[in-house]
């Protein structure tokens, strides 16, 4: 019932046993600007392939659940306007209906896990924004962290978010929160923040122990790596802040509420930062590609 196309590298990987990390597609759609997200893309691509594993873009075109996506298919992703954007709550409807769309983090752990593929590389999770007493505005992505066995590396979670209301919730839910080689929670295009990160980990080994410890122990669920920016790329917290909340003032101002709130932010601080905010972007999705890779790599040596 489910029309699943595997690329070909995905697929040989498959067969041969290879580690693999999946991308979203988001972040190409709504998340970067063409042409910077298609070469994004592309290079992270390769980031994953020379850290010894095989990527894996995943998209729905045409009714079709992509694993792993061609040249000519990751840009005419790229290059098109007003493709949707799916979240667990849509997924299954776009498929359903021969439509087109990109995935979010949630939707890509869903589809991730259904072709067998345990790690995930982005750049950040979506979360509890800012005013959410009042908007409920809280990411499908924290709970499917709850309910889908795929350890996610993302950078944090993007400052444009209610950083203390989102590690909360992803405690509520019982999601491992793992800073990568610090103690304190990273926050996206800043490598700290002064929120302490809940776990601590230095090397990709023992993520992929923990992730195969929770599956033993029957625990539904994956994981969420934070990495760190590296520090040569980060913006600073304190030069970053007021330009989120202005960015978050217009939001409000405008009525943007719902799926349009995340890229509207983004937009608008990339407009507010002339473009540094999406060269960090771009640093810290690469940096985590080839720890999602070592990440694959431990896991097949495990034999998960
Ligand atoms: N990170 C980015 N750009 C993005 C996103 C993350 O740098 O566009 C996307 C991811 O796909 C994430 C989604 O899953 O935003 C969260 O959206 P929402 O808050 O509507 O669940
Ligand atoms: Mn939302």
């Amino acid at each position: 019932m489910i029309d699943l196309h595997l690329s070909a590298e995905v697929h040989a990987a498959r067969v041969a046993g290879k580690p693999v990390v999946a991308l979203e597609s988001t972040i190409i759609t709504h998340g970067m600007p063409y042409p910077q997200n298609v070469e994004t893309a592309r290079l992270v691509e390769q980031d994953i392939r020379d850290a010894g594993a095989v990527p894996a873009t995943i998209a729905v075109m045409d009714g079709r659940l992509h694993v792993g996506l061609d040249t000519e298919q990751l840009d005419a992703l790229g290059r098109a306007s007003g493709v949707a954007k799916l979240s667990r709550a849509d997924l299954a409807a776009c498929m359903a209906s021969g439509g087109t769309g990109a995935t979010t983090v949630a939707a890509t752990m869903i589809a991730a896990r259904y072709a067998g593929i345990e790690v995930f590389a982005t750049g950040g999770i979506g979360g509890v924004h800012k005013g959410a007493e009042t908007s409920f505005d809280i990411s499908a992505d924290l709970h499917e962290l709850a309910q889908t066995p795929v350890t996610v590396v993302a950078a944090g979670a993007k400052a444009i978010l209610d950083l203390p209301k989102t590690l909360e919730v992803l405690e509520t839910l019982g999601v491992p929160v793992i800073a990568f080689g610090q103690d304190s929670f990273p926050a996206f295009w800043s490598a700290t923040s002064d929120l302490p990160a809940p776990l601590r980990m230095d090397d990709a080994a023992t993520v992929a122990r923990a992730h195969a410890m929770r599956r033993a122990l029957g625990l539904p669920g994956g994981q969420l790596v934070a990495n760190p920016i590296p520090e040569a790329d980060q913006i600073a917290a304190g030069e970053l802040a007021p330009i989120i909340e202005r960015a978050q003032a217009q939001a409000d101002a405008r009525g943007i509420a719902g799926k349009a709130v995340t890229p509207f932010l983004l937009q608008a601080i990339f407009e507010a930062t002339a473009g540094r905010s999406l060269t960090a972007n771009i640093a810290l999705v690469r940096n985590n590609a080839r720890l999602a890779a070592a990440i694959a790599r431990e896991m097949s040596a495990l034999g998960s």
